[in-house]
């Protein structure tokens, strides 16, 4: 029953650190214009403090035509007009580190917005100098109607587009508005590693890289085999020539002081295949990635088996060295509420194991909230991958318009946003911002939940159980999934720490985990 040991302590503050993703336009408004920008995010860096996250991750801020949310860049050193400025940027960044936290940014290495001056160039000749910047070639055995090969695009539609001007097919794994970066160009790396060092002087703490499992590609691009030759290439491309690339961006991140984090977004559906994204482990320490998402936990759902086996491939399959990392929500999928079908208990108790598993947790806001996903007509649809429900306006205020005053915002607010607002639950003695604040400083006050060996322990049906253990700490974390109270003696006296059900309930554990909870427990001193 034992699983994920290993010994590795935290050296690097981002192995004990909670990282908070804001996702800017929902976040919080500074300007009054109904979206959301750097000032809001400023004026609400208390807030995140006294949650007792230690760093923030920003979804993109740069400029973007926004046809993806930002997700298509067209230029990767500046900030977008719609979330403020350089000076806004700096602000919010020397605020943050007054505060004790750490600011990561939100690369897109893959591709550009097809409005990004190297593809504009790319694509106004065969022979311009950004030519090969991009992946433009002939149509399949030479006949122009044929795409180059069978890959299909993540939001629809083939991963080719034709271009008129100069009668070649050109490769975009999302939108045609994003053409992929031809990363086997020594030129594209050395441009893309400029970008990432005017974010490090600027003093930012590291990245966030999506799709970074995706860079590295076959020049010769052959067909994805048959059997996914229907499905987008986004969750099984797994190239050996992104690992070099990996080493080279580590390199430049690990030529700054300071320890600046990468943390790619690695959306492979094996772990032991997403291990190999943090490099060659041996010597204790990896010189690609140092965290690595694993999606498999959004799919894991409320299920104690499906848990205790999700915690075991982790232990058995990331190479020792390769610290875990644990999400929940995220701005791509509905929120943790809506997928456990709006339970406020279940979506409670899973905040308990986001916080107490072995590894750094992502927690994405409004998830500290108990937020479910807002209903989006199709006239307020922003996301071509209709994604808006979690993407939601941040309900500040009890009263509407909830904090975003000026214009309408530009989606509707999540379900019973006055009950779920910052300010209702702030003064909410048992709410479930109560209860992640509650957790969070658990948390932090807890050598073994941040960094110590996990254990899994036999449990009783639809129980989770697990031990963290370091040095001189101890935490028994037990989750119960049924829908009746479970029994569960233990040889030795503890007391309970955090019940997800009420965060006033502590003292001795007496034997049982009430229904659809989860507990902390320390043993008793
Ligand atoms: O997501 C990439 C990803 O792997 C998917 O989950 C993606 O959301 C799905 O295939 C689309 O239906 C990242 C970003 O998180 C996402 O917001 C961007 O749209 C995408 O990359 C392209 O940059
Ligand atoms: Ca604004």
């Amino acid at each position: 029953m034992s699983s994920a040991a290993g010994t590795s302590q935290p050296k690097h503050w981002w192995k004990s650190a909670v990282v908070f993703q804001l996702y800017p336009r929902a976040f919080a408004d500074g300007n009054g214009d109904g979206i959301g920008d750097l000032a809001g995010i400023h004026a609400r860096l208390d807030y995140i403090r006294d949650l007792g996250v230690d760093a923030v991750w920003l979804s993109p801020i740069f400029p973007s035509p926004m046809r993806d949310n930002g997700y298509d860049v067209s230029d990767y050193c500046d900030i977008d007009p719609l979330f403020g400025d350089l000076p806004a940027f700096d602000a919010l960044l020397a605020a943050a580190h007054e505060r004790g936290l750490r600011v990561l940014l939100d690369w897109v290495p893959n591709h550009t917005s097809s409005l990004h001056p190297w593809f504009v160039d790319s694509r106004s000749s065969r022979t311009s100098a950004h030519r090969d910047w991009y992946y433009w070639r002939d149509g399949r055995d030479g006949n122009p109607a044929e795409p180059p090969n069978n890959w299909l695009a993540a939001f629809g539609g083939r991963a080719w587009t034709w271009d008129d001007a100069t009668e070649q097919w050109y490769l975009h794994l999302f939108l045609p508005e994003q053409p992929d970066l031809n990363w086997g160009n020594p030129k594209v790396q050395e441009a893309m590693h400029d970008t990432l060092r005017f974010w490090l002087d600027r003093g930012v703490d590291g990245f966030r890289m999506d799709v970074i499992h995706l860079i590295g590609k076959d020049p010769a691009l052959p067909d994805a085999p048959p059997e996914q030759a229907h499905t987008n290439p986004v969750g099984f491309h797994d190239d050996p020539r992104t690992h070099p690339l990996l080493r080279g961006i580590r390199a430049v991140l690990d030529s700054y002081p300071g320890e600046r984090v990468m943390v790619g977004e690695v959306n492979l559906r094996e772990t032991a295949r997403i291990s190999t994204y943090y490099g060659d482990c041996a010597s204790g320490e990896g010189d690609e990635l140092n965290l690595a998402f694993n999606f498999l936990s959004l799919r894991a759902g409320w299920d104690a088996d499906a848990w205790a086996s999700l915690i075991d491939t982790v232990g058995r399959d990331l190479q020792p060295g390769a610290w875990p990392t644990w999400v929940l929500s995220n701005h791509d999928v509905r929120r943790l509420r809506t997928r456990l079908g709006g339970s406020e208990a279940r979506a409670r108790a899973m905040a308990v194991l986001l916080l107490t598993l072995r590894g750094t947790p992502f927690l994405y806001a409004g998830e500290e909230l108990g937020l479910e996903d807002a209903d989006v007509p199709p006239a307020h649809a922003l996301d071509p991958g209709r994604r808006d429900g979690c993407r939601a306006p941040i309900p500040w205020t009890a009263a509407p318009p909830h904090g975003w005053t000026g214009d309408a915002p530009p989606l509707p607010f999540p379900p019973d946003a006055e009950n779920r607002s910052v300010e209702r639950e702030a003064a909410g003695a048992n709410s479930v911002l109560a209860l992640y604040r509650r957790l969070l400083a658990v948390r932090r006050a807890s050598p073994s939940l941040q960094s110590g060996d996990l254990d899994r322990l036999p449990c009783p049906p639809g129980v989770l159980g697990y031990t963290r253990r370091s040095a001189d700490d101890e935490r028994l974390v037990l989750l119960n999934f049924n829908v009746a109270e479970v029994p569960m003696p233990l040889g030795t006296a503890y007391d309970v720490e955090v019940a997800s059900h009420d965060v006033a309930v502590t003292g001795r554990y007496d034997g049982a985990v009430p229904a659809e909870t989860a507990l902390v427990l320390r043993p008793a001193g």
